[in-house]
């Protein structure tokens, strides 16, 4: 009979141990793990940091002195194409992005018109690159000239002697902005047209070769940027962030009027390090 009891007083502790860890009312609970947010990677941008083989301390406090062997080097990801590839004529006015056809922009000497001028829009691969806050990078080729002239051409960087702003300013709530002549640039629109918008953004400058040189730029919907040939002073590529609310982008070619009489064309895409 001790034997029994001594077996029902095991079975009665076991099941109060298993009443504390599984019974009602003792809900297991996920730790709370944060998301991961690492920033999409920078294209050719610093490799991993060497291990050189510093002294290090183990668990003793014992101070080894024997180098470590070396680590791989590990390279960021290189930007890889979200687009088909784009043409941008000369005669892209960006100034009638996301307007419909039959939009006129009047100038003194002629007239500029959608869609004939209107600039490119640029079609993704993958949605999920104009995601907001990803950074996106071009890839760019190609002579334009904003005017007739032979001494007009320059690459998509433009002339940088010659510094431009639109003559008639912000036109269709579409921002203005300052930038060489002949240089790619740039706008991010939503899906309203650009009027909808209740303010045009600020008008950013890019007429100093500093104002050019960044890393990362951040536009507004509805701003012009500057993009050039996609890469700063040293060659390295440009990430422009997508802002919140993205579903179109276009591109277009710098000048301060008239886009109808431009030649040449850029040619290239957008790229982006795939998540
Ligand atoms: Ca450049
Ligand atoms: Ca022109």
């Amino acid at each position: 009979m001790q034997s029994t009891q001594g077996l029902f007083t095991l079975f009665s502790a076991l099941s109060f141990t298993m009443s504390l860890g599984c019974g009602s009312g003792h809900k297991f609970k996920e730790p709370n793990v944060p998301v991961e947010t690492a920033p999409i990677a920078q294209p050719e941008g610093e490799d991993a940091v060497i291990d050189t083989g510093s002294p290090v301390t183990d668990e003793t406090g014992t101070v080894s002195t024997v180098p470590s062997p070396a680590l791989p080097v590990v390279k960021d990801p290189e930007p890889v194409a979200c687009s088909t590839l784009y043409n941008i004529p000369g005669t892209a006015n960006p100034f009638l992005a996301g307007m419909p056809e039959g939009t006129e922009i009047v100038y003194p000497a002629s007239v500029d018109r959608a869609p004939l001028n209107s600039p490119v829009l640029v079609t993704p691969t993958d949605r999920q690159c104009f995601e907001a806050g990803r950074y996106l990078y071009f890839r760019v080729e190609g002579m334009i000239a904003h005017g007739n002239m032979d001494d007009q051409k320059s690459d998509a960087d433009g002339l940088p002697t010659a510094p431009a702003t639109h003559t008639l300013e912000s036109v269709h709530k579409i921002s203005n902005v300052k930038a060489p002549i002949n240089s790619l640039i740039g706008i991010f629109l939503d899906d309203r047209t650009p009027e909808e918008r209740p303010e045009p953004p600020a008008t950013l400058d890019f007429n100093t070769g500093n104002q050019r040189d960044f890393k990362t730029l951040a536009p507004e919907i509805g701003q012009i940027f500057f993009i050039g040939d996609g890469k700063d002073a040293t060659g390295k590529l440009q990430g422009f962030t997508v802002p919140v609310g993205t579903t179109r982008l276009y591109l277009a070619i710098m000048d301060a009027y008239e886009w109808n009489n431009n030649l040449g064309k850029l040619s290239g895409g957008i790229l982006w390090v795939k998540p």
